[in-house]
């Protein structure tokens, strides 16, 4: 069995959901964020979807959340949109009260059907306008300044009802996906680049997370973290290079994050690959970042055979693989190329972050997108049974984690209803609800029901009070 106050629900981002056309957000006085520019240019987004058409949660918020409610969930994490509370993002640049109201109404609406929030304040959507002015995450000084300030308009207006909050979701892909792939906004390809925005990334989640420890915790109460990718590197074989190699591959996907937060400091083995294009912490700024995350925040998707010697730094120089020396595959093909469904992998990451950071674990995301799903008519796609798979088996393998000693306090799955899948658009769906494009329409999946009656049959009942 899993705590009886156990959290668990599904998981979205406000980019990525809440959309209704052009005209909803021009009403809206949300400012444009890099991914609305992102979008405009040609052949970056797969289907040419655009940001600001995805599944109207703006609109639909009432039912979306009474459909959760009737799934079971007892929690939901959502983002806030930045450029919808400060359009222009800047410290000193005017608040959008229709904005800080819609999050207001949504964090009511939860508390009103006993779904506890649990809300990040990064999802990937920063303000375009702070891009153009002085580069966003490149600019540690400026970046974190406009941060901050608009993480405590945040604090100021929901910590009285909001007790769990996440600083940013995957640092990483920011710095990697955004400034070295070039795949995701802002779009550049850098080696150095990377390296500074994870640097600054850092530094803001850690002035953020003072400020709610000082001033809102000590009224309001309620925990603050960074949540973090990161998928299991499994060594090809036991050779000792092979071992090395996993480990140097986990210490750039987690380490590179977890251990600054947690540790202290950047791993060793990242300074030594990187030399000179690490940045170094001041004494001051490690010691902000000591104790600033109340918990591990941890996001979860699949597994590579880990194998030594390849020249790419964001994979700690070591080559990724789906097979086994066999020739095997270690899991089915997803919609995604990066994703393959692979339960074993979780339990032993779960593990490997609760040995080495010795935090309580929050899963904020785990989820799966069926190959050949978009292809199939709706009363076909939400019978979802590769989905039911992947859940049946990482949920197992929680289940399992528990048992082993880790100290699990939620689980989301992502998503609650398929959306804009980044760079992929919408053509890859993530939804335990399937979503109608043109009408916004939901219809549960399968795995929705699924996933229910997990956490139904594993989380204890609570005594009913005399
Ligand atoms: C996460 N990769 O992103 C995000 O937090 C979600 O917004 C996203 O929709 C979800 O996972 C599914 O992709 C990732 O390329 C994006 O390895 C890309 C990767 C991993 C995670």
């Amino acid at each position: 069995m899993l705590r009886e106050d156990f959290l668990w629900g599904f998981a979205t981002a406000a980019a990525q959901v809440e959309g209704g056309g052009e005209e909803q957000e021009l009403a809206s006085g949300k400012g444009p964020s890099i991914w609305d520019w992102f979008c405009e240019k040609p052949g970056k987004i797969l289907d040419g979807a655009k940001v600001n058409k995805t599944c109207n949660f703006i609109d639909n918020y009432k039912a979306d959340l009474a459909l959760m409610k009737s799934l079971g969930v007892n929690s939901y994490r959502f983002s806030i949109s930045w450029p919808r509370i400060v359009p222009k993002g800047g410290k000193d640049d005017p608040v959008n009260e229709q904005g800080v109201k819609f999050y207001s109404d949504v964090i009511d609406e939860c508390l009103r059907l006993g779904i506890t929030p649990f809300v990040t304040l990064y999802h990937w959507d920063l303000p375009l306008e702070l891009y153009q002015r002085y580069g966003g995450w490149l600019n540690k000084e400026r970046a974190v300044e406009d941060y901050v300030r608009y993480a405590k308009v945040c604090f100021d207006a929901y910590g009285d009802r909001v007790k769990h909050w996440l600083t940013f979701n995957e640092p990483f892909v920011v710095a990697i996906h955004g400034h070295s792939f070039g795949v995701f906004a802002p779009g550049h390809t850098s080696n150095t680049e990377p390296w500074i925005v994870a640097h600054t990334l850092l530094v803001a989640h850690a002035t953020a997370a003072k400020v709610f420890h000082d001033e809102i915790a000590p009224k309001h109460g309620g925990v603050i973290g960074i949540t973090l990718n990161g998928d299991w590197a499994e060594p090809w074989d036991q050779t000792p290079e092979n071992i090395k190699a996993a480990q140097d591959k986990m210490d750039v996907a987690v380490g590179w994050f977890a251990d600054p937060v947690y540790l202290g400091d950047y791993p060793e083995s990242m300074k030594q690959m990187l030399q000179g294009r690490l940045p170094e912490f001041t004494a001051e700024e490690k010691a902000l970042l000591k104790g600033s995350s109340d918990f591990y925040g941890c996001n979860f998707y699949t597994t590579n055979m880990i194998k030594a010697g390849a020249d790419d730094e964001t994979n700690g120089n070591t080559q990724l693989l789906f097979t086994r020396p066999d020739g095997s595959y270690i899991g089915p093909e997803s919609a995604l190329d990066w994703l393959r469904d692979v339960p074993w992998g979780f339990r032993k990451h779960l593990n490997y972050l609760y040995k080495r950071y010795q935090m309580p674990i929050y899963i904020t995301e785990n989820g799966y997108a069926c190959k050949g799903e978009s292809d199939k008519p709706a009363e076909e796609a939400i019978h979802d049974t590769d989905r039911v798979n992947y859940y049946k088996g990482y949920l197992g393998a929680v289940q399992d984690a528990v048992n082993d000693g880790v100290d699990i306090r939620s689980y989301y799955a992502w998503s609650f209803v398929d959306n804009f899948e980044w760079a992929s658009g919408l053509v890859p769906r993530f939804g335990c609800v399937r979503c109608d494009y043109d009408t916004f329409k939901r219809t549960p999946k399968d795995s929705s029901k699924f996933v229910g009656e997990f956490f139904d049959s594993h989380i204890p009942k609570k005594e009913a009070s005399a």
